[in-house]
């Protein structure tokens, strides 16, 4: 590829009613179909967005390029005037398929006939969680812990809507009639309605309050890093390409996440070890986050996050590695053969009412892999969680619960099993379950401290102000104006 070319795919061109850096100006009929769909995407966004945005100015940062310092761009934005557009990393003409049964072909530009439905049903499910977590994340403005963290929460709520605008590409470009009509019910479906819902379970339950909202960004959208790095694998390019620039994106939702939880415990630790008060009743009182509420959300978020994975025994997810549409993560860095023909793979189920560890063929047990890679990862992030107690010298240590604890899909669906692991009966889980999962009453706690703090440079009282701020600024910016 020529320098001057190089160059182009990676700007971004804003000149254009969607900006974009694949050359939609050269194909009149897709334009015209996404600029018909953009006004549906704005009506949606005004319906089910982030409420009372019209009129704020927010310091968003705005993809000007795909490479690496496309990020650098910070300024004031009207949130209804935000550019959503269509970026994908540029192509590699020398790409091939690295893995299933067309490795070493060339890496398809077209969706190869025998594989349109299977994609159009990956695209289509990775889309509708795009739109549905900002439906989630509709009213958390209202109840912003600062100026920074109701910045941080539009800049994801924009980000999000943009995959959307990536998957609705997708199936534009390259799906026709039945793309189209992908298109339009990924903005009829939402969040949580018993009629209409969004397609995967987790992206039907509330987002009512920070705490869920930071582990939300913890938990699942780092499911969405694992999905995204899977599908950045595959073999039809353009999916592969749009995966990789979501990716980018991707890793500051975690941070709002990860960086969210460390505040909260900071704050509880901090007062704890002040007060030397060790009893929730007594952290409550202090208007703080007790920190086995903050287990039991940890449960709770963990358990569904893992459904998104899938059966851990999955013969689509055979089928999306063996016809190369969907990797595993990481794959072409794996020095296997990458066709997993003979490989055996370890994975815990039930059997005769116990807990077993049986070997199967690794084709049919790679959701169970890629939730393995993504749990890997959580634990390395609460560890490092737990050093802030440990840093209080307080014996509190989150833990992650069971892989097979409060499971609604695969093979512990259906099965009553505690935070260690241990099978029980539905009725004496009845009797725990308070124990380990959110309760009413937590929610309603949890909700009462939610208080709008919009000075600059104040923060919650529940929650530690950050290390830094946005861009290198400073706390006290103002990283949100209402005028
Ligand atoms: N809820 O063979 P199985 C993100 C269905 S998050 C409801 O195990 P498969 C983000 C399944 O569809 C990442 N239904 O499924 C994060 C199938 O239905 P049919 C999103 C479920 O296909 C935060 C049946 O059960 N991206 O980006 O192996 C903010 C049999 O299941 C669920 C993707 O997920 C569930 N949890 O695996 C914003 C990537 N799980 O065919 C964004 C694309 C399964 O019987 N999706 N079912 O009607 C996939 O790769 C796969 O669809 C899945 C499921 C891994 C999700």
């Amino acid at each position: 590829m020529s320098e001057a070319t190089e160059l182009k795919q990676h700007a971004i061109d804003y000149s254009q009613q969607i900006p974009n850096n694949v050359n939609l100006s050269n194909d009149r009929m897709l334009q015209r179909a996404l600029e018909q769909w953009q006004p549906r995407f704005l009506n949606w966004w005004h319906d089910t967005g982030p409420v009372g945005t019209s009129t704020l100015q927010v310091y968003l940062r705005t993809a000007v390029s795909v490479d690496r310092d496309g990020w650098a761009n910070f300024g004031y934005v009207r949130m209804p005037e935000y550019r959503w557009g269509i970026f994908l990393v540029p192509q590699d003409e020398n790409r091939k398929v690295n893995f299933g049964d067309h490795k070493g072909e060339t890496a398809w530009q077209e969706v190869p006939g025998e594989y349109r439905s299977i994609l159009r049903r990956i695209i289509v499910t990775q889309g509708d969680t795009e739109p549905a977590s900002v439906e989630q994340q509709k009213l958390l403005g209202k109840s912003c812990p600062s100026l920074y963290d109701l910045r941080n929460l539009f800049q994801v709520n924009v980000e999000e809507g943009r995959h959307l605008w990536a998957m609705v590409y997708l199936l534009h470009r390259y799906f026709g009639r039945d793309g189209r009509e992908e298109g339009e019910a990924l903005l009829q479906r939402r969040s949580g309605d018993a009629n209409n819902p969004r397609i995967l379970t987790t992206f039907n339950e509330k987002t009512a309050n920070w705490l869920a909202y930071f582990m939300f960004t913890f938990f699942t959208d780092r499911d969405g890093k694992f999905q995204l790095a899977a599908l950045a694998e595959s073999g039809f390019d353009p999916l592969s390409r749009t995966c990789r620039f979501m990716l980018t994106e991707e890793a500051h939702h975690m941070f709002v996440g990860e960086s969210g939880i460390a505040r909260i415990l900071q704050r509880t630790c901090e007062v704890m070890r002040d007060r030397d008060i060790s009893d929730p009743a007594q952290v409550r009182a202090q208007g703080l986050i007790d920190l086995d509420t903050l287990q039991r959300y940890v449960n709770f978020h963990y358990s569904v996050t893992l459904d998104l994975f899938g059966a851990e025994i999955s013969s689509n997810a055979a089928t999306f590695f063996t016809s190369g549409v969907k990797g595993r993560y990481k794959e072409t860095g794996l020095t296997d053969d990458h066709l997993l023909a003979s490989d055996q793979y370890v994975l815990q189920d039930v059997e005769n009412g116990r807990m077993v560890d049986k070997s199967v063929p690794a084709l049919t047990a790679l959701n169970a892999r890629l939730r393995d890679d993504y749990t890997r990862e959580i634990q390395a992030a609460v560890d490092r969680w737990n050093r802030i107690p440990e840093k209080f010298e307080l014996a509190f240590r989150i833990k992650l619960p069971h892989l097979a604890f409060h499971r609604k899909i695969g093979n512990f669906a259906g099965h009553h099993v505690s935070h260690e692991g241990d099978l029980m009966s539905k009725e004496a889980w009845d009797v725990r379950a308070a124990e380990w999962l959110p309760s009413n009453s937590d929610h309603e706690f949890v909700d009462s401290l939610m208080g709008r703090v919009v000075e600059p440079g104040k923060f919650a009282n529940w929650i530690a102000a950050p290390a830094r701020g946005i861009n290198n600024l400073p706390l006290e910016f103002e990283y949100v104006r209402f005028d």
